[in-house]
């Protein structure tokens, strides 16, 4: 068999378990509201733009799949991951919007007020600003497991709402006073991305749930072209138990060894980037405990599933350093240390948006 035929057979049994896998999957149950929310939300900022282009679209991933062990679950293989990454990196993929927000405003004052403040300059300047951070500004479609970190909620401790609040004396809720800017944040900021259009939630919790939303979220990503760009954080279960194999009821403790079989969840990340949405900008994570493997095993999933960018990352230093490796870099990107809350997800942010805009002008040129 000669090596064209070996790659075409791979990729016919690629597209069969992928098939099968969702053949066999349970469908999504609100799957028409997810598809409607999304529509409506990839139009919204698909239109709006100084420029008619429209906005920068991402879709960060976050948290950890589950694999469940029968169909009407009570056990199921899960992964550690809290959802930290994802949530934070959300934060900053709108820092930049925020400041946008700002700017605006400034332009908007300095057109209406103009020769009160500081005449034409006011205005200029705040318009070249906004055009800065308008091309820097992305709209966020939050893949998110259920009960892991969110956006802008981060500071707020394990039971926000029995650590937080307080009942006074003449029976109202307050805020504690230690918690009082942590809560201000998370109710203003997240309010004000999901109330202006720009940030859209949508929960998972088991890796059938997982793929399923991801495919219907790249069909309108796919529209928009270079645009999109896909964050991969969520820690994406390995193997699975297909659900036509599953028992139906809750296994019984009496036989001494657990049987159940899992088998490899289908590569879907060669499938979202050949098929889904070829053309978006495609961000990958690989994590290791064994610092020693860690860069050889992202740059093979680079090449494995043609990848933009793959960021590697080690579990105990996660929150400290990444290595973004792409075909000609390895890129050390680490958390400003001088900087008590600083995150390494601001400059991974900063240089993977920045990639983005590279990728935006010349498409060919990054692959
Ligand atoms: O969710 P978290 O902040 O606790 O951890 C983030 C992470 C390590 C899950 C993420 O950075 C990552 O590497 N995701 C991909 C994991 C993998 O499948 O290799």
């Amino acid at each position: 068999m000669d090596a064209s035929n070996g790659s075409q057979d791979t990729e016919q049994t690629l597209d069969s378990q992928v098939k099968a896998f969702f053949d066999s999957a349970p469908p999504l149950q609100n799957r028409n509201d997810i598809i409607q929310k999304l529509n409506h939300f990839i139009q919204l900022n698909s239109l709006s733009s100084e420029n008619g282009i429209g906005k920068r679209i991402v879709c960060v991933t976050s948290g950890g799949t589950t694999a469940p062990l029968e169909q009407r679950c009570v056990r199921y293989v899960d992964n550690f991951s809290s959802g930290h990454r994802g949530a934070t990196s959300t934060e900053y993929l709108f820092l930049h919007l925020l400041l946008f927000l700002f700017l605006s405003m400034k332009l908007f004052l300095g057109y209406l007020f103009g020769d009160l403040l500081e005449g034409n300059e006011y205005y200029v300047a705040g318009y070249v600003e906004c055009r800065y951070f308008l091309k820097a500004g992305y709209a966020v479609i939050f893949l998110y497991r259920r009960g892991s970190f969110q956006p802008f909620c981060r500071s707020l401790p394990d039971d926000p709402l029995l650590e937080c609040f307080e009942a006074t004396e003449g029976l109202n809720i307050q805020v504690r006073e230690a918690y009082s800017k942590a809560v201000k944040t998370a109710i203003v900021d997240h309010h004000a991305a999901v109330d202006s259009g720009l940030l859209l939630k949508l929960p998972f919790s088991t890796i059938f749930e997982y793929l399923q939303m991801l495919q219907i979220i790249s069909k309108p990503m796919k529209d928009i072209g270079p645009r999109a760009m896909f964050y991969l954080a969520a820690a994406v279960s390995d193997f699975y138990v297909p659900w036509k194999d599953m028992v139906e009821h809750k296994i019984q403790s009496g036989s001494h060894i657990l049987d159940v079989k899992l088998v490899p969840v289908p590569k879907m990340l060669s499938v979202l980037r050949k098929d889904w949405a070829p053309l978006a900008f495609c961000i990958s994570f690989k994590l290791e405990t064994d610092s020693n493997i860690l860069l050889n095993k992202a740059r093979g999933a680079l090449e494995k599933y043609n990848m933009h960018a793959v960021v590697a990352n080690e579990l105990s230093t996660r929150k400290e350093q990444v290595v973004v490796v792409t075909i000609d870099d390895k890129i050390t990107v680490q958390r400003d240390k001088s900087k008590a809350d600083d995150d390494v997800e601001n400059p991974l942010i900063k240089l993977l948006s920045q990639r983005h805009s590279a990728y935006i002008e010349d498409p060919k040129r990054m692959r």
